[in-house]
C-alpha cells in the first residue's frame, strides 16, 4: 500500500474540503492495511502536515473543521473490518488479575481539541477497555466524581494548550485530597506534552504516551500499579 501517496491525496481532500471522498480513502485504507495501520500511517500523518500549515498560518479555521469531521468519520469505522488485518486480534477474556480495565477521559478544563482524546479513546475500547469518555472542557471535581463511581483505576487528559495543561493541576489536587493517589492513575497527553514532556510531572501527571496506539500500554501499566485498590474500593469503604 503506498502511503506517501496516499496521505498527499488525503490531504488534498482534505483542503478541498471532499469528505465524502476522504472517508472513501480511508475505508479503503482500512480494509487493505487494517485500523492500526492507517491511523499510524496514514492519518496521522496527514493531520501532522495540517498541524504544520495551521502553525504557520496557512491553514483556515474551516479547513480545521473538515479535518476534524474526517477525523470524526474515522473513528465511526473503529470496529475493525470483516477479513482485514486488525479482525484477527482478539481482546483476552481471561479473568483479570487486579482492577478492571475502567478509565474515565476528557479533555481538560476550557479544552477543545477533541480529535486526539477521541482517537485515545477508541484504541482503548478496541484493547478491551470501559472507557467513560466526558467530552471537552471537564471539571476537575467532576472527572474524579465520575471515576469513582465507576470504578476507573485511570484518568486521562487531553491537553492541547499551556493554558488549558494547567487545569491538570487541579485534577492532581482532586485526587490527591480524596486519598486516591497510588489507586487512581493521572495519564496526561495532547500537543503540548509532546513538544514539552517537563510538563508531565511540573502539572501533577502520572505519565504520558505519544500517540493513541501507545496509550493502552502506559494505561495496563497503571492498571498493574494500582494493584486491587482502585477508586471504586475506596468509594466501598467510605461508604456508612
Ligand atoms: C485542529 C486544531 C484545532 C481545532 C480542533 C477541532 C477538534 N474538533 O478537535 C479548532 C479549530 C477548534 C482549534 C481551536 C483552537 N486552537 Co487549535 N489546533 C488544532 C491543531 C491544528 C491540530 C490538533 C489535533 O487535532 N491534532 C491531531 C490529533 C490526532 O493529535 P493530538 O491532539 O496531538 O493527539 C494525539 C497525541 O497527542 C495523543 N494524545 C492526545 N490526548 C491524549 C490524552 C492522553 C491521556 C494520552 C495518553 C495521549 C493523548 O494521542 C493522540 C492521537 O495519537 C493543533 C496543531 C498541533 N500541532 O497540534 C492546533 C493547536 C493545538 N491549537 C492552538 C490554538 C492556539 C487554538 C485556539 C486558541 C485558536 C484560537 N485563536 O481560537 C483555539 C482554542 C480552542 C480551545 N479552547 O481548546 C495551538 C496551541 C498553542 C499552545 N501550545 O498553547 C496549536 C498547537 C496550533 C499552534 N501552533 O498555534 N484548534
Amino acid at each position: 500500500m503506498d502511503f506517501a501517496a496516499m496521505q498527499s491525496t488525503l490531504y488534498d481532500h482534505i483542503m478541498e474540503a471532499r469528505r465524502r471522498e476522504a472517508a472513501d480513502l480511508l475505508g479503503e485504507a482500512i480494509a487493505g492495511a487494517g485500523y492500526e495501520a492507517t491511523l499510524l500511517s496514514l492519518l496521522e500523518p496527514t493531520l501532522a502536515m495540517l498541524g504544520e500549515r495551521w502553525s504557520s498560518n496557512a491553514l483556515s479555521l474551516a479547513q480545521g473543521f473538515v479535518a476534524g469531521k474526517v477525523a470524526e468519520d474515522f473513528l465511526a469505522m473503529g470496529a475493525p473490518v470483516p477479513g482485514s488485518p486488525d479482525a484477527r486480534e482478539t481482546v483476552s477474556r481471561e479473568p483479570l488479575a487486579g482492577p478492571a480495565r475502567i478509565a474515565v477521559i476528557a479533555n481538560a478544563e476550557d479544552d477543545y481539541h477533541a480529535m486526539g482524546r477521541s482517537l485515545v479513546s477508541t484504541f482503548l475500547r478496541l484493547r478491551g477497555w470501559q472507557v467513560e469518555d466526558m467530552g471537552c472542557d471537564v471539571l476537575a471535581g467532576d472527572l474524579v466524581d465520575r471515576a469513582v463511581s465507576v470504578g476507573a483505576c485511570v484518568v486521562g487528559i487531553s491537553a492541547m494548550m499551556l493554558t488549558t495543561a494547567r487545569n491538570v493541576l487541579k485534577v492532581r489536587a482532586e485526587i490527591d485530597a480524596r486519598g486516591l493517589a497510588g489507586k487512581l492513575f493521572l495519564a496526561v497527553g495532547g500537543a503540548v506534552f509532546r513538544m514539552r514532556p517537563e510538563l508531565v510531572t511540573e502539572l501533577g501527571g502520572d505519565g504520558t504516551a505519544e500517540t493513541a496506539l501507545d496509550a493502552p500500554a502506559l494505561f495496563e501499566s497503571f492498571r498493574l500499579r494500582s494493584a486491587g485498590t482502585g477508586a471504586a474500593s475506596q468509594a466501598e469503604s467510605a461508604a456508612p
